[in-house]
C-alpha cells in the first residue's frame, strides 16, 4: 500500500484537526443518520484518543461518531478520490455523504476506499467516522476474558499490558490519483560487490499493456530502466555502480521514481541486505547489534494519537543512549515513524497487534488467527518498502494456558496448549515468510513458556524479566538465572538471541542505598547487570530495553497510578539514572 504524496499528478488533503465527536453508548447512531450531522456534538482532536482528551471518557470504549465537512478542491475533478484512515483503533466504519463506505477491522494499520462517485463539487462533503474498541475475546489483542492473570484483577479488563487508547489515532485524507495509477511497488535490494541492485516490480490499478520509465537518483549518474507492464506488471531490475549501503551508522536514502503516461510516484529506497550467520545478525553482510527499547506509542493528552513533535524527540533521546533499534511493541507504528527509522537509521523490528495470543477455544483461537492474517498481510503491504525494516515480529507474548505468575522463570511440565500455539504461531511465520522472504521472521516468548514455540524463527527473541517478576531484589541469582536460560538457549537453536524485553518498574526520583526495588538505582543495577551477560556472550545479537518511557497501563494494583513504570525516561521524557548506564555501553566514544 503506497502512502500518499502530493506531486505534480497526486494530490492530497489532510483533514487532521478539530472534528465533531460524539459517543453513541446505545448504538442509534446510524439508525438515526448521524452520519449526515451530529447534534450534542463536542471538539475533538484528530488524530488523538478521545480517552486522554475527555476525562469524562477515560474509560470509555464503546461506539463514537466522529464528524468532519470539507470541500474537495476543484482541480481534483477527472481523478479517482479516496479516503485513507493511518488508524482507527479498533473498528472504524466511513460515511460520505450520507453513504457507508467500507469498514474496517484492527487498530494500527492503515484503510483506504474509493468514493469518486461520492463526492460533491459544488459544496461541502461530509465525512463521518464511527469508531469503537469494545474488548473481546474474539479480537487481537483481546480482552474481557479470563486468563492466568486475572488474580490481579485490571480494569479495562485487557490481557495485554497498555491503555486499550481509542479513536482515530492517524490522520486522515482525501487523496487523488489519475485513473490508471501505480498502485504498488515492491522494492528489494541486493549487494554485488561494490554495487548495488535495485529489483522494482510495479503494478498499475488496472490489467494494461503500457510503458514506464524507473528511475534512480542520488549518488552519481541516475540509473534508469524501461518498464513494460503486461497484465498491469512490469519488474526492472537496476544496478548501482559503487552503491553507498544503507545502514544504522549510514542511512542513505535514494530517489526512486516510477513514471507511467498518467502517473508518478517517489519512493525513498535504502539498499542493504539482512541475513543469519550462525550466531550473528548481518546487515550488508557485517555483524550489527539491534540495541534499543520496546516502546509504544503513548503521550499525556495525544494519547496514541500520532505527535510528530513527540516524536522527533524520542529519535533524538533513542540517540542520546546510544541505541540504534526499537521494537514496535506492541502494534505497527505510524507511517511517519517508519519513514523518520529510515531517515534516521534506527533497525526495526516491525510487530503486529497480537500480544498476549490466548489458545482457549477452538472458535475464539479460529477468528484470532484469520485477524492475524490480515494483520501480518496489511502490514507487510505498508512496510516492506522501508530498508529500516529488518524483522518482521509475528507476536509478542503467545500466553501458555498455564501461564500465571507462579510459573514465571520456568515452566516445567508440558503446558496443554503447547501444540496448539505451536500450530497457530507457526501458521504465521509462514505467511510472513511467503509474503516477504527476503526479511528475518520472528516472535517473542514470556518467562515460561514452551521453547518449541521458537523453533521456526530465524532469530530468538525473549523477553525475561529475572531481576523483576522472578528473583526481585536478588540480582545475583537473578543474574546467574538469566545466564543459564541464555545458554540453554543457545545450545538448543544456534541462532542469534535478541533480548525484546528486560528491565524494572521505577519510580522516577526515589532513591535508596541499599538498591531496593523501584529506586532509580535498582533499575540501573539490573540493566547494567543484563547488558554484562550480553556483552560476554557472543550470541546476543541485541538488547532492548523494556520500555523507552513510562506509558499508560491499565489500573491494577501492578501498576502505580495506571503507569508502567518501566521507563528509562518519565512519560514526559526526563531520563532516570538507567539511561545514563545505557549512555556507557551503546554511546561509543
Ligand atoms: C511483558 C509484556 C509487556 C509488559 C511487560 C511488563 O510484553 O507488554 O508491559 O511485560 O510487565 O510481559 O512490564
Amino acid at each position: 500500500m503506497l502512502y500518499p504524496i502530493q506531486n505534480s499528478v497526486r494530490n492530497k488533503l489532510d483533514l487532521s484537526g478539530i472534528w465533531n465527536f460524539k459517543i453513541d453508548p446505545d448504538a442509534v447512531g446510524e439508525r438515526d443518520g448521524w452520519f449526515n450531522g451530529l447534534t450534542g456534538s463536542r471538539p475533538i482532536a484528530v488524530p488523538g484518543s478521545w480517552n486522554e482528551e475527555y476525562e469524562d471518557l477515560f474509560n470509555y470504549l464503546g461506539l463514537a461518531w466522529y464528524l468532519k465537512r470539507t470541500y474537495v478542491p476543484s482541480s481534483w475533478q477527472g481523478q479517482r478520490i479516496f479516503i485513507r484512515v493511518g488508524s482507527a483503533n479498533y473498528y472504524g466504519t466511513v460515511y460520505v455523504n450520507g453513504e457507508r463506505v467500507g469498514v474496517h477491522e484492527g487498530g494500527h494499520l492503515p484503510f483506504a476506499f474509493e468514493i469518486t462517485n461520492l463526492v460533491e463539487w459544488d459544496a461541502e462533503n461530509v465525512i463521518a467516522i464511527s469508531v469503537e474498541n469494545e474488548l473481546k475475546p474474539t479480537r487481537v489483542p483481546s480482552g474481557n476474558m479470563a486468563t492466568g492473570l486475572n488474580r490481579f484483577a485490571s480494569f479495562p479488563r485487557t490481557t495485554f499490558d497498555f491503555f486499550p487508547f481509542a479513536g482515530i489515532h492517524r490522520p486522515v485524507v482525501l487523496y487523488s490519483l489519475p485513473q490508471t495509477y501505480i498502485d504498488d511497488i515492491t522494492v528489494v535490494t541486493e549487494i554485488d560487490g561494490a554495487d548495488g541492485i535495485v529489483r522494482v516490480t510495479t503494478r498499475l490499478s488496472e490489467p494494461l499493456a503500457a510503458q514506464g520509465i524507473v528511475t534512480l537518483t542520488g549518488g552519481g549518474e541516475p540509473v534508469q530502466a524501461h518498464l513494460s507492464f503486461q497484465d498491469g506488471v512490469a519488474e526492472a531490475a537496476l544496478r548501482v555502480p559503487n552503491a553507498r549501503f544503507w545502514s544504522d551508522k549510514d542511512p542513505y536514502l535514494y530517489d526512486l521514481t516510477i513514471a507511467t503516461d498518467s502517473d508518478r510516484y517517489t519512493l525513498q529506497v535504502g539498499i542493504r541486505t539482512i541475513a543469519v550467520h550462525g550466531s550473528q545478525l548481518l546487515l550488508n553482510g557485517q555483524p550489527v547489534q539491534l540495541n534499543g527499547f520496546g516502546r509504544h506509542e503513548d503521550f499525556p493528552a495525544s494519547g496514541k494519537g500520532l505527535n510528530l513533535p513527540l516524536m522527533i524527540k524520542d529519535y533524538a533521546l533513542m540517540r542520546w543512549t546510544g541505541a540504534n533499534s526499537y521494537r514496535t511493541s506492541h502494534y505497527p507504528y505510524s507511517d511517519e515513524e517508519m519513514q523518520l527509522a529510515d531517515r534516521e537509521g534506527f533497525l526495526i523490528i516491525d510487530e503486529i497487534p497480537a500480544v498476549s495470543l490466548q489458545f482457549d477455544t477452538d472458535e475464539n483461537i479460529a477468528e484470532r488467527l484469520r485477524i492475524c492474517l490480515q494483520q501480518i498481510e496489511e502490514l507487510i503491504a505498508r512496510d516492506k518498502n522501508h530498508p529500516s525494516v529488518v524483522l518482521w515480529c509475528v507476536a509478542n507474548e503467545p500466553m501458555p494456558r498455564n501461564f500465571g505468575i507462579g510459573a514465571i522463570g520456568g515452566l516445567k511440565e508440558q503446558d496443554p496448549s503447547e501444540a496448539m500455539g505451536k500450530t497457530f504461531l507457526e501458521a504465521l511465520l509462514r505467511r510472513a515468510r511467503e509474503l516477504d522472504p527476503t526479511r528475518l521472521v520472528t516472535l517473542v516468548t514470556v518467562m515460561g513458556s514452551p521453547r518449541s514455540w521458537m523453533e521456526q524463527c530465524d532469530v530468538i527473541c525473549m523477553n525475561r524479566y529475572w531481576g523483576w517478576y522472578a528473583l526481585g531484589g536478588e540480582l545475583d541469582k537473578a543474574r546467574a538465572a538469566l545466564e543459564q536460560e541464555l545458554d540453554e538457549v543457545w545450545e538448543q537453536f544456534h541462532r542469534p538471541i535478541i533480548m525484546t524485553e528486560f528491565g524494572a518498574d521505577t519510580m522516577a526520583g526515589m532513591h535508596g542505598h541499599p538498591n531496593v526495588m523501584w529506586t532509580e538505582e535498582y533499575q540501573a543495577d539490573v540493566i547494567r547487570m543484563h547488558l554484562e551477560v550480553a556483552a560476554a556472550r557472543h550470541f546476543i545479537a541485541g538488547m532492548q530495553v523494556w520500555n523507552f518511557a513510562d506509558f499508560a497501563a491499565v489500573q491494577s494494583i501492578m501498576r502505580v497510578g495506571g503507569l508502567n513504570m518501566k521507563g528509562v525516561f518519565t512519560r514526559t521524557r526526563a531520563p532516570k539514572m538507567a539511561a545514563h548506564v545505557l549512555r556507557e555501553f551503546w554511546v561509543k566514544q
